[in-house]
């Protein structure tokens, strides 16, 4: 059988650094991502959207901006995901900030014994939020999930640290970005799966299939993120928080992202980061759609192999 999948709005900005990315599960599905999977012949349900919310100004002066709002909807998603999962569907998680992936992936631990995370975007998100200054949490997923950030946004799985350095691959970061990356944690932390973007330009097949082989089989399930800043900005500008002069050609994350998608067991998929409000015309956000759309048809419309249904579930 083919995956089941199950497309799941976040409309929500909370973690970013303006409003914007709310406005992207509508703009997507304009752009008929979900009919176009159907066409393609997948099994698709739009399941519509989890309550988001809009950045405001956080003037508290706290060291991680709107964490109220972010774990409120991190919880959101966490509780869909849990839900089409249980039925045995993929999540099509479409947000929204990079935050939601904390959600997705406390969501698919409360079904699989394993999950494990290719993490594909132009940040390594390594950074704690008060570290960085900006307090802005949609830059420190990475450090939320493996417990180098400890704000409520860390705990809001049933493990602590939710996830550990094996179950994590980061692909197509830039490791000239001190906000996000620091080379002494990386040093520090040798089961941390990493390949900065220079190393996906260089061989994109060879590094996806890296992770691959990392991460995915022996009952493991995979969370497969794509944060569109993961491209470079001079080919796609539809990242929230623009990555000039680094990443990669949308293409190339197309081709990374099929084979991602081509893992034995695949749990969920999450798109991140697009701001429409960059593409007045749609005309770049259609590109989008095609690489992603054409990625999953690639990777999810394959066979999977073995059943999607949970097993093991608590
Ligand atoms: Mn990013």
């Amino acid at each position: 059988m083919t995956a089941l999948l199950s497309v799941i709005g976040v409309p929500s900005s909370a973690g970013a650094h303006h409003a914007g990315q709310d406005l992207a599960p509508a703009a997507i599905r304009a752009q008929g991502l979900v009919t176009r999977l159907q066409s393609e012949g997948l099994d698709v349900v739009d399941a519509g959207d989890v309550a988001g919310e809009v950045f405001r100004v956080d003037a508290s002066g706290a060291s991680a901006r709107n964490v109220d709002a972010v774990v409120r909807v991190a919880r959101a998603v966490a509780d869909a995901v849990e839900d089409h999962a249980r039925s045995g569907r993929v999540p099509v998680v479409i947000g929204g900030d990079c935050t939601i992936t904390i959600g997705v992936v406390a969501g698919l631990q409360r079904v699989y014994p394993e999950v494990r995370l290719a993490y594909l975007d132009g940040d390594a998100d390594l950074r704690a939020p008060d570290a960085s200054g900006s307090g802005v949490l949609d830059a420190s997923g990475i450090a939320h999930l493996l417990g180098l950030a400890d704000t409520p946004l860390a705990r809001i799985g049933a493990r602590h640290p939710i996830l550990r350095d094996e179950q994590v691959a980061l692909i197509g970061y830039d490791p000239g970005d001190p906000d996000s990356v620091n080379p002494a944690e990386l040093a520090r932390r040798p089961a941390l799966r990493h390949f900065p973007y220079a190393d996906v330009l260089a061989d994109p097949e060879s590094v996806a299939r890296q992770v691959v082989a990392g991460l995915a089989g022996n009952d493991a399930t995979l969370v497969v993120h794509f944060d569109v800043d993961a491209v470079d900005s001079r080919d796609l500008p539809l990242a929230n928080y623009p990555h000039y002069a680094t990443g990669v050609p949308l293409t190339t994350a197309r081709e990374v992202l099929a084979i991602l998608l081509g893992a034995p067991h695949v749990g969920a998929l999450v798109l991140t980061e697009v701001n429409p409000t960059h593409d007045p015309s749609g005309e770049q956000l259609a590109r989008y759609v095609d690489a992603v759309a054409g990625a999953m048809t690639e990777g999810l419309g394959q066979p999977t192999g073995r059943s999607t249904i949970p097993h093991g579930a608590p």
